[in-house]
């Protein structure tokens, strides 16, 4: 049977973050989101989201989700490539980057569910699962913001929480700031954790080189985001320099920006953002030319629907838990006892928005 969308919704919901947090790049005081919804005149509806950290220009992106309503209207969601290609034209004049792709991202997330749940099958599944269980790091806490105690206890509140890996923020400071910071981690964690460190960009090639070395007797996982991110050769450099991987890829767009950095090796793992990619259409590419490579893919933000994704990428590593969307899902993230995330079989992504919890953020 043949179904057809008949309407494309938007909702803006703020999202306030328990207090802010710091990066080496920023201060973030909430996640809001615009919220893609995609009915059909079977019943059924695609659900995605697009985000802004603290919110701004967030009016903006929800227009230019409302812009692909013209090519929405009327489409059979088993016809979504027939669309990418049309939007990916419509956006191109404003470039394949930034808001354009963002909000593309979020009506091909809708999409993807939509077909997920037409199906009656979870996304994984209805791309070709490659497991029902994925790797995942804890990511919501250990932050610049937070002191060497504070640090001591979110990384043991991970644990109690069932965790087997969580990510640390390090930063341009004193190399002997950080060290003890990552020492004080790995001293609460033991040796069997996996630990992974995040500078997101701030620092130069000679300063990464050296804080990376200062780093590797900790056997950090991978060191992500040294340098800026437009510095290919750069990353590709400190991969070469250092033992422990680098991570990169999240502040790239397209499955054409994850294949320079491919061809430039400047991720030992490569960390596609599903909202950078323009949704899970070059997601999956992304995740096809990284497998082409041997590179290990992991993701970034976005963790209920890259759980999926995840799933059903043969070269998966590990996925992130961020908890910042958790307030407006019905289900939540489940690990098994090693710590591995469940795969939900729910159809779709497997997680659905709460109506009274989005109303209750809407703004
Ligand atoms: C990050 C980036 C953007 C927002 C929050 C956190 C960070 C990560 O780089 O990798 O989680
Ligand atoms: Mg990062």
């Amino acid at each position: 049977m043949t179904i057809k969308i008949t309407a494309l919704r938007t909702e803006i919901v703020r999202l306030p973050l328990p207090k802010p947090i710091l990066s080496a790049t920023l201060e973030i005081r909430s996640a809001d989101a615009v919220l893609v919804f995609l009915d059909t005149d079977a019943g059924v509806t695609g659900e995605g989201l697009c985000f802004a950290i603290n919110g701004a220009r967030l009016e903006v992106l929800r227009d230019m989700v409302r812009c692909f309503e013209p090519l929405l209207l009327g489409l059979d969601p088993t016809l979504a490539a027939s669309f990418y290609k049309r939007a990916w034209a419509d956006v191109g004049f404003f470039g394949h980057a930034g808001m354009s792709i963002a909000s593309l991202a979020g009506v091909d997330a809708a999409l993807w569910d939509l077909r997920g749940r037409a199906a009656g099958l979870n996304v994984s599944r209805l791309i070709g699962a490659a497991a029902t269980t994925v790797q995942i790091y804890a990511s919501g806490g250990l932050w610049l913001s937070s002191s060497i105690d504070e640090l001591q206890l979110e990384a043991a509140d991970f644990l109690a929480r069932g965790f087997r890996a969580m990510k640390m923020r390090v930063g341009a400071r004193p190399i002997a700031w950080n060290i003890e910071r990552v020492r004080a981690v790995r001293a609460v964690i033991g040796p069997d954790i996996k630990l992974m460190a995040d500078a997101n960009q701030s620092l130069t090639v000679p300063e990464a080189i050296r804080l990376g070395r200062a780093l590797e007797e900790y056997s950090l996982a991978w060191f992500e985001e040294p340098v800026p991110y437009w510095n290919h050769a750069g990353e590709a450099e400190i991969a070469a320099a250092l033992d422990t991987p680098i991570a990169s890829g999240e502040t790239e767009h397209t499955s054409r920006g994850m294949l320079t950095m491919l061809q430039m090796k400047s991720a030992d793992v490569l960390m596609p953002d599903l909202q950078r990619m323009g949704g899970p259409t070059e997601f999956i590419r992304a995740g096809h030319l990284a497998a082409a490579f041997d590179v290990p893919l992991s993701s970034h933000l976005f963790t209920e629907m890259s759980l999926s994704l995840l799933a059903a990428a043969p070269n998966a590593y590990i996925l992130e838990h961020m908890p910042w969307f958790e307030p407006i899902y019905t289900e939540r993230i489940e690990l098994d006892a090693e710590g591995r995330a469940l795969v939900p079989e729910r159809p779709g992504w497997g997680f659905s928005f709460d109506q009274d919890a989005v109303r209750r953020h809407a703004g």
